[in-house]
């Protein structure tokens, strides 16, 4: 099966975070890429791997940083695909420097922003899911059944939760 997403990460500390997408996309054995590269740092490079990673067939980017997080936004600079932004918490401001680089986008150049941290992480994997579930129906049918399977999780935690406050 061909790669179809593109995860970037403006360095290596933000692969703990960075692991939950990977965990959201393997929940659902879609094939993905793994590139450390920085919108600031790298800035030549970023736009090498975005060519090189259409030219492969990925459809949608994921990127993760930290501090000013211009990874995603310049990922989305330079493609017409999707381009989901994790804002990462790796200052003192707690990621919300992260969360507002990359969703105050100029209107023409959208970023899917996700929440920060390891919940937006593991929702940008879903998102892209989802995406690729608009031209493939058996995965659209395991993303039925995932919400299914979430109802089941929640209706057996109220039972829990029903047992032990009747005790
Ligand atoms: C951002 O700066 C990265 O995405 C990371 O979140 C943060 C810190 O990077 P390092 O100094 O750990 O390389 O560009």
């Amino acid at each position: 099966m061909a790669i179809k997403v593109a995860v970037l990460m403006g360095s290596d500390s933000d692969l703990g975070i960075m692991e939950n997408t990977f965990k959201a996309l393997k929940e659902f054995k879609i094939r993905f890429d793994v590139k450390v590269l920085s919108a600031h740092r790298t800035p030549h490079q970023v736009v090498r791997y975005i060519k090189a990673a259409e030219k492969k067939g990925v459809k949608v980017f994921i990127a993760g940083a930290g501090g000013a997080a211009h990874l995603a936004g310049v990922v989305a600079s330079h493609t017409v695909l999707p381009v989901i932004g994790v804002p990462i918490d790796a200052t003192p401001l707690k990621g919300l420097d992260a969360l507002l680089a990359t969703c105050q986008m100029p209107p023409g150049v959208p970023v899917a922003t996700v929440a920060v941290g390891k919940m937006g992480a593991y929702n940008a994997g879903l998102l892209a899911v989802q995406c690729l579930a608009i031209a493939d129906r058996k995965l659209a049918r395991a993303l039925v059944q995932y919400k299914k399977t979430m109802v089941s999780t929640v209706v057996a935690k109220d039972k829990k939760v029903q047992k032990t406050i009747k005790k």
